[in-house]
């Protein structure tokens, strides 16, 4: 039995430049995520317990989930000192610290700290995601924008956390996807799931198909695609689609699918943010064997402009991803980025 520390701490052997300070980032990320599943856990306690309003028994504000995820993972990178700026959804602007430890810290965090915010309330699957850079800026003062507008293929380290009906950590630092799964019990993440493959093929695709109309063609013939019925190529597929891009995207990395949030005729760039729901998600694919595209370019070249960006998504199994890159360059060339 291996802990998500020993983990790290071998990890960190390999490296001979290591300081530690990549581990104790990982480590305060981890913190966080315990204390986030316990407030996820007892979520609809509200209701009986009688503190769902303003107020809870303490008479203390309740905060909603997503601001008390945020405000948490926050708090523990500012008090581990190793990150000197964060992006966050729920923030318009960076954040930065005005202390002299984290002004000194090596790294910038790009995190959605609760995705899946439609699936909060109702009992299912949410998570966590984030992205982790190395400042490019002076060391000594607050880190800046251009810390964060980096292409995926200069990530240091990515995952997310599930808090499905358990609570995982995924990630990797780009030699392979390991994931942990906390045991409640003692509060510790533990491996299981070492060395996560996601199959060339599948038989899963999870879209919200409610935007059909809106769609590119060639999202359109791509689904036609799917829905044809050929048995050679296990066709018709089937759809999973759960709202939430973690939970999403781990049940076909666990059995082989696709995930799609395809720009539209109205949202060209569709819904998705690059750098803390694309990127890190676009990095554990191919460190899974997988593939991420904006439908024509790999998402991890994308030079972000903006930290909260959008782009349209296509993650998933190689062979379904290329598939529906193919339909998108034969059917959809306006939706083409210009370079
Ligand atoms: P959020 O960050 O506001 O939760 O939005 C991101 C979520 C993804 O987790 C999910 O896959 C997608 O939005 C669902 O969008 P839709 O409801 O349009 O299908
Ligand atoms: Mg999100």
């Amino acid at each position: 039995m291996k802990t998500l520390i020993e983990f790290i701490n071998e990890e960190q052997a390999h490296n001979p430049n290591a300081t530690g300070e990549f581990s104790r980032l990982l480590n305060d990320i981890t913190i966080a995520a315990k204390i986030v599943n316990r407030e996820i856990n007892k979520a609809g306690l509200g209701d009986i317990m009688g503190y769902e309003g303003k107020q809870n028994v303490q008479g203390e504000d309740q905060k909603k989930l997503d601001v008390f995820a945020n405000d948490m993972f926050i708090e523990a990178l500012k008090h581990g000192g190793q990150c000197c700026a964060i992006a966050s959804e729920e923030d318009e602007g960076l954040i930065t610290f005005n202390n002299k430890l984290s002004n000194n810290g090596k790294y910038v965090v790009a995190m959605d700290p609760l995705d899946g915010s439609s699936n909060i309330e109702v009992n299912v699957s949410i998570g966590t995601i984030f992205s982790i850079f190395k400042r490019i800026s002076e060391p000594g003062k607050p880190g800046t924008v251009d810390d964060l507008l980096q292409a995926g293929n200069q990530l240091v380290a990515a995952g997310y956390i599930i808090y499905g009906s358990s609570t995982m950590l995924v990630y990797s630092t780009g030699h392979g996807v390991n994931g942990f799964t906390l045991d409640p019990s003692v509060g510790l993440f533990l491996m299981s799931h070492p060395k996560m493959k996601i199959p060339e093929g599948g038989n899963i695709y999870s879209i919200n198909e409610a935007n059909y109309i809106y769609f590119p063609d060639g999202v359109k013939e791509y689904l036609r695609y799917c829905q044809e019925d050929d048995p050679k190529t296990n066709r018709p597929y089937t759809t999973r689609y759960i709202g939430s891009l973690v939970a999403d995207f781990h049940r076909n990395l666990i059995r082989g699918g696709i995930y799609l949030y395809p720009g539209t005729r109205k949202n060209p760039d569709g819904k998705l943010r690059l750098l803390y729901e694309n990127v890190p998600v676009a990095f554990l694919a191919e460190q899974a064997g997988g593939k991420a595209s904006d439908g024509f370019r790999r998402i991890l070249d994308i030079q972000p402009n903006e930290i909260h960006q959008r782009t349209p998504f296509f993650v998933g199994s190689k062979h379904m991803v290329e598939k529906a890159e193919y339909f998108m360059r034969y059917y959809s060339k306006e939706f083409e980025p210009k370079k």
